[in-house]
């Protein structure tokens, strides 16, 4: 361990202990870091040294573009007013909130410059849950787009121990615009540990209290020189696009992180519905999209009828799908539609991106993919060994970043051995490839049989009456559980009894016959999180 620049020792006190951590690997030349740095050297000032300032940054609707300069300028200012204005010192933790839009990226390389760590919250959260954050992080300040004022001053009602907040969008005397323009354009990033924490990243799980996790500015470098350089291959002059929200991991890598490190532009949205999405992707010309299965499977049609792809003459190039498990079905709709092959990716807060992933060439329907170079990965029987080929166990990986909850005592769950247990249930064929199977805690037993919810979910989704489908099971006295399935139909489509048996018949013909949904109930719309994630624990829940 390196001197910390930290004055504020709270995250380097609350490390999880080194023998509950997991074991890292940094096998690959290019995650050699030196002991000293500070990530956004690397991403930002890096660029304008080499000359390239003039170049395009980050663009968002409303006719916003952004040089690297443009935002290394905005980022120095924000420092400045974040030290000089409201007395952080290295090591405090900085709440920021916005949709995503180019601010809070530089509210973000302003953090970073300051040697603070950013606790990035969803846009959605309401009080009582950016309470158990402000208190869990020992937030002290906060920097929040004034449109969603309203929650944060609550919460902060109740937490005085955030005693700065600054609200930029608004033209007031005290916001965040007036205060940095007063400021100089210039500040001295602080030269940082490479294991100083950064950033810590809240992942609620699918119940229960929120953890943190926790990553250094080493971990932040180490994510852009895995995926993205042995996966995604962009360009500088690829457009990114898409609609994680920044405070998600998946969206902080995908539209910020990995196109700056490699001097590329990203469109920041604040909508980015599906039909939000792809018209942005028009406008902009992008080239390199990052979004949830379900968003792909919602913009497939039109995609195809704009021809927004390039094989169709478009911009449209590169598409990573992750968040949730890639159902075949949905990958051979978009590659039928565009012509483009989805570069599917599972990724983790823990992990804090991508680490299972496969490029186009090498993509196979129904596997996730193979360990990305910089990760190894297995799956490991019930005794926590590495399990045969072909047989499911839980998903197990080692890399170059890995889980540190904050403060928390499911650090234990999560590492087992030295492996970062995912909670995923997989298998591994002879070829290396990784096939997700469901969650762990999401398997359904019925009359003895193991059955994996996804399965279904894939069969069902290659019916042409079905739009969406959620399986889980349900308990039942003679069987256990029996297999449910919650079914959003197409426009064209209506629900019925004798549809409903359709289904059923469908599924028998498709899989072994013990896997059918022997409930089946038609929904409007399926419950979501803002990352795009099913909540099944919603479904178990009686109406
Ligand atoms: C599931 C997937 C199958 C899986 C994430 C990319 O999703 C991210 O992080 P979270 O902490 O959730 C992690 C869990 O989500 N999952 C994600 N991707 C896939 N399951 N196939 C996939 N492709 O259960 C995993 O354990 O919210 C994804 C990058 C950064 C991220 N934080």
């Amino acid at each position: 361990m390196s001197h910390s620049a930290h004055l504020d020792t709270f995250t380097r006190d609350h490390v999880p202990p080194a023998a509950l951590q997991p074991e890292f690997i940094f096998e690959l030349p290019a995650l050699q870091f030196p002991p000293r740095l500070n990530c956004a050297t690397a991403l930002l000032d890096r660029h304008i040294a080499a000359g390239h300032g003039g170049r395009l940054c980050i663009r968002a609707p409303g006719g916003i573009a952004w040089t690297y300069s443009d935002l290394q300028q905005h980022a120095n200012r924000i420092a400045n007013v974040l030290v000089s204005d409201m007395g952080l010192v290295p090591g405090n933790r900085v709440l920021l909130r916005a949709a995503n839009k180019p601010m809070l990226v530089a509210c973000w390389f302003a953090v970073m410059k300051a040697g603070g760590v950013a606790v990035a919250t969803m846009p959605l959260l309401r009080a009582r849950e950016l309470g158990q954050i402000i208190a869990k992080a020992r937030i002290s300040h906060a920097l929040c787009d004034v449109a969603l004022r309203a929650e944060l001053d609550s919460a902060v009602a109740q937490h005085p121990e955030l005693r700065q907040c600054v609200y930029f969008g608004d033209d007031s005397a005290g916001g965040l615009e007036a205060r940095l323009a007063a400021q100089p354009a210039t500040f001295d990033t602080v030269d940082t540990a490479a294991d100083d924490t950064c950033l810590l990243a809240f992942t609620s799980g699918t119940t229960g209290q929120p953890k943190a996790t926790m990553h250094f500015h080493r971990d932040v470098l180490a994510i852009c020189e895995c995926f993205p350089v042995h996966v995604l291959k962009a360009s500088p002059d690829d457009v990114f696009i898409g609609s994680p929200p920044l405070a998600f991991t998946f969206g902080l890598g995908g539209l910020t992180l990995f196109p700056m490190h490699i001097g590329a532009s990203s469109v920041l949205l604040e909508k980015a519905s599906p039909p939000d999405l792809l018209e942005a992707i028009v406008e902009f010309r992008a080239s390199v999209s990052f979004t949830a299965p379900t968003s792909y499977r919602a913009m497939a049609a039109a995609a195809g009828a704009r021809r927004i792809s390039a094989p169709h003459g478009g911009s449209l190039r590169k598409c990573v799908s992750a968040g949730e498990a890639l159902p075949a079905a949905t990958r051979a709709l978009w590659r039928d539609a565009t012509g483009i092959e989805l570069i599917d990716g599972i990724g983790a807060t823990e992990m804090l991106h991508i680490f299972i992933s496969a490029d186009e060439t090498h993509a196979r329907p129904g596997a996730t993919g193979l360990a990305v170079p910089g990760y190894r990965a297995c799956v490991l029987d019930e005794q926590g060994h590495p399990a045969p080929t072909g047989t499911i166990g839980r998903l197990a990986v080692k890399g170059p970043t890995g889980c540190r909850y904050l403060d928390d005592v499911r650090q234990e769950k999560y590492v087992v051995n030295g492996w970062n247990v995912t909670g995923d249930a997989y298998l591994q064929d002879r070829d290396g490839y990784f096939f997700y199977q469901s969650r762990t805690d999401d398997m359904i037993i019925s009359s003895g049989y193991n059955i994996a919810a996804p399965e279904i979910e894939e069969v069902l989704l290659s019916h042409p009456a079905v739009a969406e489908c959620a399986v889980i099971g349900v308990p039942d006295e003679e069987r256990g559980q029996i297999v449910k399935a919650f079914v959003v139909l197409r426009a064209s489509h209506a629900a019925s009894d004798v549809l409903a048996c359709e289904l059923q018949d469908f599924v028998k013909a498709a899989i072994a016959p013990y896997k059918y949904p022997r409930a089946i109930e038609f929904r409007e719309a399926l419950p979501r999180t803002e990352t795009g994630k099913l909540q099944r624990f919603r479904l178990r829940q009686p109406a």
